[in-house]
């Protein structure tokens, strides 16, 4: 029988838990690489630490001697890179590391199996934020790419070295191009988590306020259980390829908000206009939701919209979970943590 042995960079972030999931469920053997921190990193895939075919290792993609030694030591059939700085704000703040982690750590890994077996499969999170500034109303895999933050350009580097490696050296290497995909165990500080977390807060009496940034931005968003189905089809394809994964809907973030509020059954009302637009409670006029600046990005990405054609026709992929089902999930996290 064929060796399923898979190892994983960022496996103690949302799409790590998801993907470990699906591969423990294929029977394959699972080795994930987490970071040395100063609290407990495995908090999302605590439940596999102990399961005989999940295992743990130090790491770090921007240390190019351990992820060679990991890649001598497990000799995987396959790896997935979901490993970076993955907040496009905080890469405004943290331009270098951002591009050291999100360009040259992909690099290492691509190096790493060039100089050990270039017979591994190679899985490179790619994102919509590649596109960025885009003039298309939808975007696939032959889109321009116009990133506008050092999030998406050096995911850019990443995709672009990912494609020369598999045609310089003949290597199984895939980038996909991920729309937004969130979940109930989605980062705190990703709009969609944080719209939830505070509304239902609100709706118990345990928060006043939600203060968020740009409300009308357009995001395509999807469920990241959806994704990682598409992550593993784009490895077990016989040919190494490019694909845009999304739902192909979008909305505002001031939609996302409404949608959230009316199954909190919160009446909200919109008044005003820039940093002064604030949402009131219906029922007794205080302000639950106002804009700062200081959830603004010195540039924005206004719209993103996947068409995933492609992911359809050669992967049979479709994404399956609607938004409202989305967002219901993640309240109903959030209220079972609280209540
Ligand atoms: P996430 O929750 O932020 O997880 C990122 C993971 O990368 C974490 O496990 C993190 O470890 C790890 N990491 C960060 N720097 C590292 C380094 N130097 N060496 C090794 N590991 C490192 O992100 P996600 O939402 O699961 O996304 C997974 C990947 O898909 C990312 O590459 C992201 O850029 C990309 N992507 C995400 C989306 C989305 O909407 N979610 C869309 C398109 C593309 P710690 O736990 O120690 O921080
Ligand atoms: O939730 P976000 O921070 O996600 P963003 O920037 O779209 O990036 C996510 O999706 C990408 C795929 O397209 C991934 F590659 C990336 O790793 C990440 O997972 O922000 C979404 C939108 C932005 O337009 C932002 O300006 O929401 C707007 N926004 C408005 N108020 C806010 C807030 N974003 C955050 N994080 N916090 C706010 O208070």
């Amino acid at each position: 029988m064929k060796k399923k042995i898979a190892l994983i960079f960022g496996v103690t972030g949302q799409d790590g838990f998801y993907l470990s999931e699906l591969l423990l469920k294929k029977k394959y053997k699972v080795h994930g690489v987490k970071r040395r921190s100063s609290s407990v990193p495995t908090r999302r895939i605590e439940k596999y630490l102990n399961n005989k075919n999940f295992f743990i290792h130090y790491g770090d993609i921007t240390d190019a001697s351990s992820v060679q030694n990991l890649i001598n030591k497990i000799n995987p059939t396959e790896i997935y890179n979901l490993a970076a700085q993955s907040h496009v704000g905080v890469s405004f703040l943290t331009p270098l590391y951002t591009a050291n982690v999100n360009a040259l750590g992909v690099l290492s890994i691509l190096e790493a199996i060039k100089n050990t077996n270039n017979e591994i499969k190679f899985y490179q999170a790619g994102t919509s934020e590649m596109f960025g500034k885009t003039i298309n109303k939808s975007q696939n895999e032959n889109t321009i790419f116009n990133p506008q933050s050092p999030y998406g350009t050096a995911k850019v580097f990443a995709h672009q070295i990912t494609k020369n490696y598999r045609d310089a050296y003949n290597i199984f290497a895939s980038n996909g191009i991920l729309f937004n995909h969130e979940s109930p165990i989605r980062g705190e500080n990703f709009v969609t988590k944080k719209i939830i977390s505070s509304l239902v807060k609100i709706s118990l009496g345990l928060q006043k306020k939600l203060v968020l940034g740009n409300l009308y931005a357009k995001r395509d968003w999807g469920h990241a259980k959806d994704y990682v189905e598409a992550i593993y089809k784009i490895l077990q394809k016989n040919k190494p390829g490019d694909y845009v994964i999304s739902t192909g809907k979008e909305y505002t973030i001031k939609e996302f908000v409404n949608m959230t509020a009316k199954m909190l059954k919160l009446k909200i009302s919109w008044k005003g206009k820039g940093l002064k637009e604030i949402a009131i409670n219906k029922d007794n006029g205080k302000t639950l939701i106002s804009v700062s600046k200081i959830y603004y990005r010195p540039l924005e990405v206004d719209f993103l919209k996947g068409d995933s054609t492609k992911a359809k026709k050669e992967l049979k992929w479709q994404s399956k979970i609607k938004i409202k089902e989305l967002i219901n999930e993640m309240i109903n996290y959030e209220l079972k943590n609280l209540i």
